[in-house]
């Protein structure tokens, strides 16, 4: 399913442009690396070509992540128990969540989103196919806290969030997030966290940089965006897709190249980039076993329980908000 923007929480100026779109980008092209935070990647034709590359043969963190929900139920069941409401951050993963809620019998599913259209289709669709399941949709930034509606404030919560897209933040938000998420599901709720894994250089890259093209367009499809949406100059054909391994932060970098060295104006401001200078448009990060450990515990999460697909590409990770300790 699409998603469409949403409408009620974007603050337009009186012609129409995104007022926090122009200020990211207006910010980050001046900046000595360039970079535009990922989020403005997703308008329509980046969610459509989004939904594209999860298909492709390259791509496997989509298909691994579903092998893991569809093979290996029986024992989230288990770990889970049954009678939690289970809370979604960013909702609409139309696949991935019925194979989690036919397995575990949940008292309710909230699913939480920013686009309240979306929300709204998607929360029907899943009624549907569980009659008798309360479902409670919020529209909402899952970055903030998120009070939960009365009926379900009181069952033991569970917080779902497939697609390593904890992946794309830095570790500092990652944890903000984390935290965040905890509040939001309180003491002694669990987490089922996706996390994508370390693995061999050339399929990392290989899955960010697919023979057919489809993630150039999704990366190249931000400068067109510029360019449409904040009057931009950017000359697309000049700048080249990449996607590229970086050791020390354990993560695939998206960037866009310039080949030649170029100038071009966003919402009348000029810029230039030198031959082979890059602009940074997307962060995948990686997990090992400790380092997702790690960034768990960090955010108040415990882990305990952890399970990968039979290629041993990806990783589901259910945690249990800890106990606060004050000592050692
Ligand atoms: C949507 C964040 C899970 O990082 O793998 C895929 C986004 N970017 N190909 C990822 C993405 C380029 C994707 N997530």
């Amino acid at each position: 399913m699409r998603k469409p923007q949403g409408l009620a929480l974007v603050d337009l100026d009186e012609d129409g442009v995104d007022v926090a779109f122009r200020k990211d980008v207006l910010t980050g092209l001046s900046e000595k690396q360039k970079a535009v935070p990922a989020r403005w990647l997703y308008d329509d034709a980046g969610s459509q070509l989004f939904e594209d590359i999860t298909q492709i043969p390259e791509y496997y963190p989509t298909r691994a992540e579903t092998e893991i929900l569809r093979d290996r139920g029986g024992e989230f069941a288990e770990a889970i128990g049954r009678g939690r409401a289970v809370v979604e951050f960013g909702s609409g993963s139309s696949v991935k969540t019925p194979l989690l809620l036919e397995q575990i019998e949940p008292a309710a599913y909230v699913p939480l989103d920013i686009a309240g259209d979306f929300l709204r289709a998607s929360a029907a669709e899943l009624s549907a196919k569980f009659p008798g399941l309360p479902v409670h949709p919020v529209e909402a930034d899952f970055m903030r806290r998120v009070e939960l509606h009365d009926e379900v404030a009181g069952m033991p919560h569970l917080g779902f969030f497939p697609g390593s897209t904890i992946g794309n933040m830095v570790p500092r938000t990652a944890v903000d997030l984390l935290r965040t998420m905890r509040e939001t599901l309180g003491e002694s709720s669990q987490l089922l966290i996706g996390m994508d894994l370390i693995k061999d250089q050339s399929v990392l890259e290989a899955a960010y940089d697919d023979a057919a093209g489809v993630t150039a367009e999704f990366n190249l499809n931000l400068a067109r965006r510029i360019n449409r949406e904040l009057n931009g100059t950017i000359d697309v054909g000049n700048l080249r897709h990449i996607a590229r391994w970086n050791d020390d932060f354990a993560r695939i970098e998206m960037h866009l190249e310039a080949q030649q060295a170029m100038t071009f104006a966003v919402a009348g401001t000029e810029f230039s980039m030198a031959a082979r200078e890059t602009i940074h448009t997307e962060n995948s990060h990686k997990f090992g076993r400790r380092s997702s450990n790690t960034l768990l515990l960090a955010g108040g999460w415990t882990p305990v329980d952890r399970w990968t697909d039979s290629q041993k590409r990806f990783s589901l990770i259910l945690a249990e908000a800890s106990i606060p300790r004050t000592a050692p």
